[in-house]
């Protein structure tokens, strides 16, 4: 295909119509060509030009190397690399290294970062009513998640999240059940256990509201800085799925698992919309089917893991706690329910959640 555009195009100035016709005729998206035509222009050789029209898509995600999302990401490379062979440049950057936690939505709506995996409380600040998946003990379990996400309500939530973020989520990636895991042997039944228990939350206001409900102190802070704080006693636990705490190693220095199991947490890979609309047909649907094998690859090993972390945990000398969930989802459902968010969720969508089956 290079060749042919080289054949065409090389040493002579073409009108735009005759440069699209070649286009066309190579498959090839409106701006690798006229990158390709400038670097035959300027005397690159084809594999050159070619090495340069190679649509780059870097992925920032705070995530640590030893979990599932992070993994997930070399799927999501490999996939494409194999359905569109040369024509991406998958690059990965994991532990916030290119953008901070929460900053990534931003970055690709300037056009800054082309990929990551954004959170619900991330699309929050621009699309409220998405806070309904930010609430505790809204969504049941991962097939729930699963259903919700990828089905009508799916469709009808993202919409504007494409319009008003610029950023067009892929797949729907479990990231876990949240537990609260604490840096002292302490026995919690209820939320009047978690009293003055100062709980690292993400940094957004929706996060520590989540915080707030479970009976805690929430204190924001960035993923990257949990272990320390937990460590020197900063803070005096956090809460995040059991595969991450895993794979962030935040049970060497944490001693009880309370299962609260509060959040079934869902994170969406996601590309800067101006990225994929500058591809052709083909090559979005080549990333869409990508990102849709990461996420199943993240999806069935994490629920695999979410079985046997707690004998590891237990093996590791913490102590697992089962509090009584079901007051747990009382005070934390009223006080959603009395709050401000209950009053900006699109009229009648939490019983359409609920229905899902
Ligand atoms: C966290 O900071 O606790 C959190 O679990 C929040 C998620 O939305 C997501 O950002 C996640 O961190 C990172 O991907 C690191 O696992």
């Amino acid at each position: 295909m290079p060749s042919f555009i080289a054949t065409q195009c090389k040493g002579k100035i073409m009108s735009h119509n005759t440069l699209q016709t070649v286009m066309r005729k190579a498959g090839v998206g409106t701006l690798s060509a006229f990158t390709m035509v400038i670097a035959l222009g300027l005397g690159f050789s084809a594999p050159q030009a070619m090495a340069q029209t190679k649509q780059v898509l870097r992925i920032s995600t705070p995530a640590v190397p030893d979990d599932w999302h992070a993994k997930m990401l070399t799927v999501f490379k490999d996939s494409l690399e194999k359905s569109a062979p040369g024509e991406f440049d998958v690059q990965i950057h994991l532990n916030a290294s290119l953008f901070k936690q929460g900053t990534e939505p931003a970055a690709m709506a300037r056009g800054n970062l082309e990929m990551a995996i954004i959170s619900s409380q991330d699309i929050s600040k621009i699309v409220p009513e998405f806070s309904i998946f930010t609430a505790g003990y809204i969504v049941r379990d991962p097939d729930h998640q699963q259903k919700i996400f990828n089905g009508p309500i799916g469709e009808e939530v993202f919409k504007p999240v494409i319009q008003k973020l610029e950023v067009t989520p892929l797949s729907t990636v479990y990231l876990g059940t949240r537990q609260v895991m604490l840096r002292d042997d302490k026995d919690v039944k209820t939320p009047a256990d978690l009293k003055g228990v100062k709980l690292r939350m993400p940094a957004s206001k929706e996060w520590l509201f989540l915080g707030e409900a479970l009976g805690a102190t929430p204190t924001p802070l960035a993923y990257g800085e949990v272990y320390l704080a937990l460590k020197t006693g900063t803070i005096d636990g956090q809460d995040n799925p059991l595969p991450s705490a895993r794979a962030a190693k935040f049970f060497e220095v944490s001693k009880t698992v309370v299962m609260t199991s509060h959040l079934v947490d869902g994170i969406f890979l996601s590309i800067a919309s101006k990225t994929l609309n500058a591809m052709t047909p083909a090559q979005q649907q080549k990333v869409r089917a990508a990102a849709q094998d990461a996420a199943k690859y993240n999806n069935e090993n994490r629920i695999k893991d979410e079985k046997d972390v707690v004998e590891y945990f237990k093996s590791q000398g913490l102590k697992v706690v089962t509090p009584n969930v079901d007051e747990f989802r009382k005070v934390v459902q009223e006080k959603y329910l009395s709050s401000e968010y209950a009053g900006i969720w699109p009229k009648g969508l939490l019983e359409r959640i609920n229905a899902v089956r």
